[in-house]
This record gives C-alpha cells, structure tokens and sequence, in this order.
C-alpha cells in the first residue's frame, strides 16, 4: 500500500513538474506540441471572446473555469519554442530564436496579461472580464504579427 501511494505521488509531482520541463526527442515535437496547445488556447479563448462579445451569455463561472485552462496553456505553449525547432512544418519565423530578448519580452507581457485575466474572473465582473480577454486577444495578435509567418 505503502509503495503504491508512493508511485502515486511520485506520478503525481512528475506530472506537476512537465509544463515548464516539456522534453522532445525531435523538434517536430516540439512544433506539435506548442501548434496543440496553441489550438486548445484559440478554442477556450473563443469562448471567453464570445460572452465578451455579447455572443453567448455571460455565466461567470465558466469564465473562471475557461480562464484557468487558458493560463495553463498558455504557460504551456511557450516551453515550446526550443533550439532547433524553427525548421519543418512551422510558421514560427526564425527572429523568434535570433531576437530572443523580443519574443521572451512577448512571452513575458503575455503572462502579465494572463495573469490580469485570472484575476478578472476570480472577481467574477462582467466588465473586468472582457478588458482583459481584449487584452489578452491584443498580446497574442501582437505576438502573431512579429513572430508568425504569413
Ligand atoms: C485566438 C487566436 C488568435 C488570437 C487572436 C487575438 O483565439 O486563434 O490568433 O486569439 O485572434 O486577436
């Protein structure tokens, strides 16, 4: 008994542990993985953008629950972004390895951003919600259009 719940923690803080120590074998799965999580992000953050935009009806407890998926992934998507994963079936342009300090700024504004949405949806207010999904929105679009390709 002893032993299993120790393989069970042991599970558990390994699971804990990967966002931030996301391992690939290959670069392409590295791309996969962050293109994933990317996917994921666009189809929670859809359905934030959508109460914000009077789309769907505001319900502010699926806001929180959309919003803590969000901050997962989006912690998620950036472990991504390794050494020799700018070649293949990527639209990652190469500035993203060669400025680094840019895209870690972009990284780093996202998180703030993030971070302001989970503490709009802890509070629960319509109109605190939506500036920060907006804002959210703009610091993606911001990423997009310096670092995606076409
Ligand atoms: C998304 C998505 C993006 C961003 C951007 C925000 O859900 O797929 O690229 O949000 O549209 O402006």
């Amino acid at each position: 008994m002893n032993r299993l719940l120790l393989a069970a923690a042991t599970v558990a803080s390994i699971a804990t542990a990967l966002p931030a120590a996301a391992q690939f074998a290959k670069p392409e799965q590295a791309i996969k993985y962050r293109q994933s999580a990317m996917a994921l992000q666009a189809n929670h953050l859809g359905r934030l953008f959508a109460m914000a935009n009077g789309k769907v009806p505001f319900e502010a407890k699926v806001a929180a629950e959309q919003i803590e998926i969000v901050a997962m992934l989006n912690k998620l998507q950036f472990a991504a972004f390794v050494d020799g994963s700018d070649k293949g079936d990527t639209r990652a342009k190469p500035e993203i390895w060669s400025q680094r300090d840019k895209f870690n700024a972009r990284e780093a504004k996202s998180h703030e951003d993030v971070a302001k949405l989970v503490a709009a949806g802890k509070t629960g207010d319509f109109e605190q919600i939506k500036a920060a999904v907006g804002a959210v929105g703009q610091s993606c679009k911001g990423c997009h259009d310096e670092f995606r390709k076409e």
